[in-house]
């Protein structure tokens, strides 16, 4: 709210009357938006008094949408599926997937191991959601069927 001072004169009947300037206070709003500059794609919005930046690119918050979201803390699912790590980013947020058996940029799609023939000794590959088995040869155990 910006209180600006405002000159008014009245006529006033106090000691035989005459013009008496007094100095009042009224709130102007100032329109921000013809100065201010959203960041991250905000559309900056003129309030009574304020400002908003409305609508910034997802991952960014605050009054000018510069301020990074922390999505690694957020309440509630993780943004990292199945174990996946989360690490914050500025604007964004990045899941390392590594020995989850899921892929993609949430560890949200599972991986067909048996892309790679992951079981040795002509074993027989099946892929599953989130990991794989070898059903091995007579000879052969372990998980990749390499032992026998
Ligand atoms: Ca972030
Ligand atoms: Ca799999």
């Amino acid at each position: 709210m910006a209180w600006q001072p405002l000159l008014v004169n009245v006529w006033s009947e106090e000691r035989g009357g005459g013009v008496k300037s007094l100095i009042l206070f009224a709130h102007k709003d100032v329109d921000e938006c013809q100065t201010i500059t959203c960041a991250n794609g905000g559309r900056c919005v003129n309030t009574d008094g304020s400002f908003e930046c409305k609508d910034c690119l997802e991952g960014w918050t605050g009054q000018l949408c510069n301020t990074n979201i922390d999505e690694c803390t957020l309440p509630g699912n993780p943004v990292c599926k199945n174990g996946g790590l989360c690490t914050d980013t500025e604007g964004g947020v990045s899941c390392n997937c590594t020995g989850t058996g899921y892929e993609g940029t949430r560890c949200d799609v599972d991986v067909d191991e048996c892309d790679g023939d992951p079981c040795l000794h002509g074993g027989l590959c099946s892929n599953s959601v989130g990991s794989y088995a070898c059903t091995c040869t007579d000879a052969f155990y372990g998980k990749n069927c390499e032992i026998g």
